[in-house]
């Protein structure tokens, strides 16, 4: 999570905190990261992704190499849903980060991760922030939700909740499962950017696999160093839409504010679950 407090732009970007992409900076080398880490994940993706993610591969053009340029990407993003992807210096502040959103604007680090940082880096790098989430945005429901999170974000950003809110943006838009009949599917744009998250989350022992419930997610706390020890699934994109524009998430921030934070490796006796964790897993 970034500070909230009024920070100033970087030196050199613009006062929503945009940067030029600069693509033609990109060096050969740093195209053939992109390459290199598509490869692997395209290999590995089919059957283990939902559907919906490789047809917005297929839409918007991903398969052409290298890093892509967010003109050209933005362009049929928009054809397709209204979305465009914009560059940022790196992660921004909440209230930036979701005045965007509410604007169908994603914001993507341009810089690309290191072979030292192949499968781990702090911050998000252009490959986890457009390979993992820009092709979802193309899916016209999908993109309503990340919209919806946007203009629910602004609405709570001044009311302390946004820890409770960066929760459900966690367990679904970074670290989502979704059911395909009776199997399970990755969404998450920090599972699908991950070789090993994305064998992790679906085939090893150890974690929770939990029916998704907006209260009891915003309660579930959350690590950023560490796969996850619980995972929440839904029934499907219009589900979660529907579940989060039905709700009057007034009453539900009161209802958590007071309730005890629930540990990410948790099961509740009220929990819907897919798979009861066996134990915490080492890194
Ligand atoms: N900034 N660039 C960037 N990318 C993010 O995913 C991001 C962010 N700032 C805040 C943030 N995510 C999280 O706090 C969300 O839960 C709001
Ligand atoms: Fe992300």
């Amino acid at each position: 999570m970034t500070g909230d407090c009024e920070t100033a732009p970087p030196q050199g970007a613009a006062a929503d905190w945009t940067v030029p992409q600069r693509w033609g900076d990109y060096t050969p080398a740093e195209h053939a990261m992109w390459d290199r880490l598509f490869a692997r994940q395209t290999g590995m993706l089919p059957g283990r992704v939902v559907p919906a993610f490789l047809q917005g591969l297929d839409t918007l053009g991903m398969s052409e190499g290298g890093i892509p340029d967010f003109e050209v990407l933005s362009d049929r993003l928009m054809k397709a849903t209204g979305w465009q992807v914009v560059a940022v210096p790196g992660l921004v502040p909440d209230r930036v980060f979701f005045e965007h959103l509410a604007n169908r604007r994603f914001v993507a680090g341009r810089f690309i991760r290191t072979p030292e940082q192949l499968d781990y880096l702090e911050e998000p790098d252009v490959f986890h922030d457009v390979f993992g989430h820009a092709p979802l945005l193309a899916n016209p429901v999908y993109a309503d939700y990340m919209q919806a999170y946007g203009e629910g974000g602004l609405r709570a950003a001044s009311t302390g909740v946004l820890g409770k809110l960066a929760r459900l943006y966690w367990y679904t838009v970074e670290f989502g499962l979704i059911r395909e009949g009776d199997a399970l599917r990755l969404y998450g744009a920090g599972i699908v950017s991950s070789f090993g998250e994305s064998v992790f989350a679906l085939d090893d022992p150890s974690p929770n696999r939990i029916g998704f419930d907006l209260k009891r997610v915003m309660r579930t706390r959350y690590r950023i160093d560490d796969y996850q020890q619980s995972y929440f699934v839904i029934d499907s994109f219009e589900d979660l839409l529907e579940q989060t524009l039905s709700t009057d998430f007034g009453p539900v921030y009161a209802d958590i504010f007071g309730a005890d934070d629930i540990a990410e490796d948790a099961i509740l006796a009220t929990d819907r679950v897919f798979t009861r964790g066996t134990q915490a897993h080492a890194r």
